[in-house]
C-alpha cells in the first residue's frame, strides 16, 4: 500500500496497488470457482465427501485484506521463552486492524530454514512490509535480497543480522552488548561490598542461542569486564538455547562436575528458573548467604519476584515490548518519511533495592 498521496486519490504509482488490485480479483476467482467445483461434486457423487480430503482439496483463502490497510509479514522466531511470547503479543497488539494493519504472523518454532520459508511467503504475496525476529545473526543475505528485489522493505526487529546493511530499512531492539556490560559492572561492584574484590572467583555461563544476537551481545559485554578482573575464573559455559529445561539440564551437569561454583550467568530468565531448580534439587539452599551468586537477564515477572525473594542476584532489563515502535516506523514510512537506521528500547538493572517497584507492572 506504499505509495504518494496525489492529495486524496491513490494512485497505483508503484505495481504494488495494481497488482493488489489484480491479485484480488483472481483470489476471489479462485474462491468462487473452488465453492462451485466442491457444490458441484458433492452434489454428482453424493457419496461422503472424504472430509480429509476436502479439506486438503479446499484452498483455504486468508481474509482479504481491505485495501486501505498496510499488509505486513511478521516472522517471529519462536515461542522459547516468556520474553518471546510478551514480544509476539506487543507485536500482534500493535499491528491491529484498528491501527491500519493487516498482519500475517508467522511461528518459526527457532529454526532460520522456517523464517525464509516464512519471508518468502510475504513476498509471494506482494505484502508491503515483511519484518522479523532472526533466531541467529548469519544466513540471511540472499533472502534479504530477494525482498529487496520484490522492492518490500525490510524491518529487523529484537536480534540483529550480519548482512549488509543496505538490505534492510531499520531495526529496533536492545543493546546487548551493554546488558552484558551491566551484569559484569554489577558483579564487580557486588563483589567490592562482599570484601571479595580480590579474591578467585569461580563462574559458570548458561550462553542462549548459540550465534544469536543476544548471545553474542551479552556474552561479549560481560566478557568485557571479566577481562578487567584477573581473580574472576570462567570454569565453564554451555548452550542454553533460551529454555528453562535446558538450563536445567546443564547446570545439573555442572554441579556434578564442579563443587566450588561462585557465580552463575544465565542469559535469560527461563534459563535461570531451570537453573535454580537444578540447584534445589543438588541441595542448595538458594536463601544461605553461601549460595552461588545468580545473574540473569529479560526482567520477567518470575524473574523480578525470585530478585525480591534473594534467589536471582540481579535481574538485566532486555524490553520486549517493540510492537509500538514498530508501528510508529511503518506509519512514517508510509507517510514518505526518513527512519532512523536503529531504534533502541529503554532498559533498567533490576536489584532487590528496586524490583518490587516494577514487579506489578510486568506485562511477561
Ligand atoms: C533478547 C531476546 C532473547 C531473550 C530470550 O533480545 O532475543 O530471546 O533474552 C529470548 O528470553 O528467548
Amino acid at each position: 500500500m506504499t505509495g504518494l498521496n496525489k492529495g486524496n486519490i491513490k494512485l497505483f504509482p508503484d505495481n504494488k496497488g495494481w497488482n493488489a488490485c489484480k491479485r484480488n480479483a483472481v483470489k476471489k476467482a479462485i474462491a468462487l470457482g473452488t465453492a462451485f467445483t466442491l457444490l458441484t461434486a458433492s452434489c454428482i457423487s453424493c457419496s461422503p465427501f472424504n472430509v480429509e480430503e476436502t479439506s486438503s482439496n479446499m484452498q483455504i483463502l486468508e481474509p482479504e485484506p481491505a485495501e486501505n490497510l498496510i499488509r505486513v509479514g511478521f516472522s517471529q522466531l519462536g515461542s522459547e521463552s516468556k520474553w518471546r511470547r510478551a514480544n509476539s503479543i506487543s507485536i500482534k497488539d500493535a499491528l491491529t486492524v484498528d491501527n491500519g494493519f493487516f498482519l500475517q504472523f508467522n511461528n518459526a518454532r527457532q529454526t532460520q530454514e522456517n523464517q525464509i520459508k516464512a519471508i518468502r511467503g510475504f513476498i509471494s504475496q506482494q505484502v508491503d512490509y515483511i519484518a522479523f525476529c532472526p533466531v541467529t545473526e548469519d544466513g540471511w543475505d540472499t533472502v534479504l535480497r530477494e525482498a529487496k528485489d520484490a522492492d518490500i522493505p525490510v524491518i529487523i526487529v529484537d536480534r540483529q543480522v550480519s548482512a549488509d546493511s543496505s538490505l534492510y530499512t531499520t531495526w529496533i531492539g536492545e543493546n546487548m552488548r551493554q546488558e552484558g556490560e551491566n551484569a559484569g559492572i554489577w558483579l564487580s561492584k557486588k563483589l567490592e561490598e562482599l570484601g571479595k574484590s580480590h579474591d578467585k572467583i569461580n563462574i559458570i555461563e548458561l550462553l542462549g542461542t548459540r550465534g544469536s544476537s543476544s548471545q553474542i551481545g551479552r556474552s561479549i559485554g560481560f566478557d568485557t569486564v571479566c577481562d578487567k578482573h584477573q581473580n574472576w575464573v570462567l570454569l565453564d559455559r554451555d548452550d542454553g538455547d533460551f529454555t528453562t529445561a535446558k538450563g536445567q539440564e546443564i547446570m545439573s551437569g555442572f554441579l556434578e562436575k564442579y563443587d566450588d561454583i561462585d557465580v552463575v550467568v544465565c542469559q535469560n530468565d527461563d534459563m535461570a528458573i531451570g537453573a535454580v531448580q537444578a540447584m534445589q534439587d543438588a541441595g542448595i539452599d538458594l536463601y544461605s548467604d553461601e549460595k552461588p551468586i545468580i545473574i540473569s537477564f529479560d526482567a520477567s515477572r518470575q524473574g523480578l519476584e525470585m530478585v525480591m525473594q534473594g534467589i536471582i542476584d540481579v535481574d538485566v532489563e532486555c524490553n520486549p515490548a517493540s510492537g509500538p515502535q514498530l508501528s510508529e516506523v511503518i506509519h512514517e514510512m508510509e507517510q514518505g518519511n526518513q527512519v532512523a537506521k536503529a531504534y533502541f528500547m529503554n532498559e533498567e538493572v533490576f536489584t532487590r533495592d528496586n524490583a518490587s517497584r516494577f514487579v506489578d507492572d510486568r506485562s511477561y
